[in-house]
């Protein structure tokens, strides 16, 4: 069994930041369980484009307000606390936080813990994680 407490990650080389958002990686690849756990907050005010090719990703908010807009579609949805957002389709999105959001995030491989978005918005595959 594994315990942990993110209050004691937070502090730690789990939790991951770029300049608007932070991350603390409850579970990594290195755990075995074929996800990983991430508990992440978009600052206030900012705006994310992702586009996780190569990763499955379902999000699902604790905390804050926001909106999510499909970029394919065109589509935007609320955020607030109680919604989940899968992309089944590896969708490219844009994630707007009109107040902290705090978001619970498995991703589906796991990552390692050592990707950056590259400027596709994507993780690298999980099998060359350094690229
Ligand atoms: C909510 C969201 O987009 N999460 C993405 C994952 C986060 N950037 C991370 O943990 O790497």
């Amino acid at each position: 069994m594994i315990v942990r407490d993110f209050n004691k990650l937070k502090d730690t080389n789990r939790a991951v930041s770029d300049a608007q958002w932070t991350s603390v990686r409850m579970l990594l690849a290195d755990d075995g369980m074929g996800f990983s756990f991430h508990i992440t907050t978009l600052y206030a005010g900012s705006e994310h484009t992702f586009h996780y090719k190569h990763h499955f990703e379902s999000v699902y908010c604790i905390s804050g307000r926001g909106a999510i807009t499909d970029l394919a579609s065109g589509e935007t949805f609320e955020i607030k606390p109680g919604v989940m957002y899968a992309l089944d389709q590896h969708d490219k999105h844009t994630l707007r936080a009109d107040e902290d959001l705090v978001m619970a995030c498995c991703f589906n491989p796991p990552v390692t813990g050592t990707e950056v978005h590259r400027e596709d918005g994507s993780y690298a595959p999980a099998d060359t994680a350094a690229e």
